[in-house]
């Protein structure tokens, strides 16, 4: 892995793909397609493209009760830890109804509501992560959702792997449908007769999934549009090569696209994670995505300082950030951009994928500049409160009145006036 020296205006190349005009033009149809015939449309997509022929696309207690004797005791236990861990976590996120009344008595406040339903698409495949079920489910069910339903594309003999219905059954789903692409994201937008339609679409998926999701927006709500995995290691030569490099070939092993950046003030350390990484992908079992990875988007950069290597930090605005350095609280008051920073040798990025509890839906692609992990807030929405007294009213009618025929709306000042009659 070549080593250099960081230099200014670096950023992580970013690869959002917007997906060709062939791509989009596919989605708009099958979109279409299933807002005027659904379910049928569903079920001839999921043959088509899933290779399972389905004559019902819920979920039975059946499957997921076998779903459960499937997993061994001590997987399903992990995975409740994991589940009370985010539920704990993001407990502490729920923001309540305020209301503060002012010197004229007044009222003022904001009212919060959960959102009435969500839906979570979780990917086939490879990239079926149980993990990701419980960070797209928990902070919904935390808000306070009522409706939770789950979509996901089957496998050719028509079911869901073990690990995502456990997931889901612990998270709380109650409604989950073998459905997945452009037509399980139709689904939950419009509904069809098996689907009821849900207010927000979350989760990750193919470029399908993320063009379909785009097209929905706006008649629904959409979380972020992912991109490949991320990590930028911020280390010192306290930091162990051995494990710097596991890590960032924690993250490259997801997507031939995904980053694995080292950024340190020590030229040793550049130089044995290098050795390290070559090292560690021989037996690495998923190599063949992990290398690509890490040739094609995978760094390792020498800074002078650690304010150099903190700036540089801040130009990437990674999705996952991790300090291994002396002191590594210490800096993360420097540390502005990044979805979420990982302090000390202990805080390993999967410490977050599956367990601690924070979310590990974060943004990529440098979007870490604008935007925050999946939360509770995602899931709920807030109302205005305005109670004026009659004491403000008599102190400012005149002056909303002066202001709304500055804008010509006579109407508006009037109905301030009606009052004074
Ligand atoms: N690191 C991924 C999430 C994940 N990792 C799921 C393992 N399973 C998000 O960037
Ligand atoms: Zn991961």
């Amino acid at each position: 892995m070549k080593i250099e020296q960081v230099t200014t205006g670096l950023s992580i190349k970013r690869s959002v793909d917007a997906g060709t005009d062939e791509q989009q033009r596919i989605v708009r149809d099958i979109v279409q397609d299933v807002r005027h015939n659904g379910d049928r449309a569903l079920f001839a997509y999921t043959e088509k493209f899933d290779g399972a022929k389905l004559y019902s696309l819920k979920v039975t207690q059946e499957e997921i009760n076998e779903a459960y004797e499937a997993l061994d005791d001590q997987m399903i236990k992990i995975i409740r830890e994991a589940a009370q861990n985010i539920a704990d976590f993001h407990a502490k996120q729920k923001r309540e109804t305020w209301l503060y009344t002012n010197a004229d008595g007044s009222v003022f406040g904001q009212k919060m509501t959960p959102l009435d339903s969500a839906g979570v698409y979780v990917p086939g495949g490879t990239a079926a992560y149980p993990s990701s079920v419980l960070m797209n489910v928990m902070p919904a069910k935390t808000a306070g959702v009522e409706r939770i339903v789950m979509v996901s594309p089957p496998g050719k003999d028509g079911r869901l792997p073990a690990g995502v219905l456990v997931a889901a059954d612990i998270a709380g789903v109650k409604d989950i449908f073998k459905v997945g692409g452009a037509q399980a994201v139709a689904a939950l937008a419009y509904g069809t007769e098996s689907i009821k339609a849900v207010d927000k679409i979350t989760g990750p998926g193919n470029i399908f999934v993320a063009l379909a999701k785009r097209d929905v927006f706006g008649d629904v709500d959409i979380d972020m549009i992912a991109g490949p995995s991320e990590i930028a290691v911020l280390a010192d030569e306290t930091a162990s090569a051995k494990e710097v490099a596991a890590d960032m070939l924690s993250q490259a092993e997801h997507d031939t696209r995904a980053s694995a950046v080292l950024v340190t003030t020590s030229e040793s350390l550049a130089q044995g994670v290098a050795d390290e990484i070559e090292k560690q992908l021989a037996t690495l079992p998923r190599a063949d995505i992990a290398r690509p990875s890490i040739e094609q988007h995978g760094a390792i950069y020498i800074a002078s300082s650690m304010k150099e290597a903190i700036q540089t930090i801040n130009e990437i605005a990674p999705e996952h950030l991790e300090v291994i350095t002396e002191n590594a609280l210490d800096y993360v008051k420097d540390i502005k951009h990044a979805g979420a920073i990982f302090v000390g040798r202990f805080s390993s990025e999967p410490v977050g994928d599956y367990f601690a509890g924070p979310n590990h839906v974060l943004p990529t692609n440098g979007t870490a500049r604008f935007s925050s992990p999946l939360s509770v807030d995602d899931f709920m929405k807030k109302s205005s409160i305005i109670m004026y007294s009659k004491e403000s009213f008599d102190k400012h009618g005149a002056k909303i009145a002066a202001f709304a025929r500055l804008e010509g709306l006579e109407g508006h000042a009037r109905a301030i006036e009606a009052r004074n009659e």
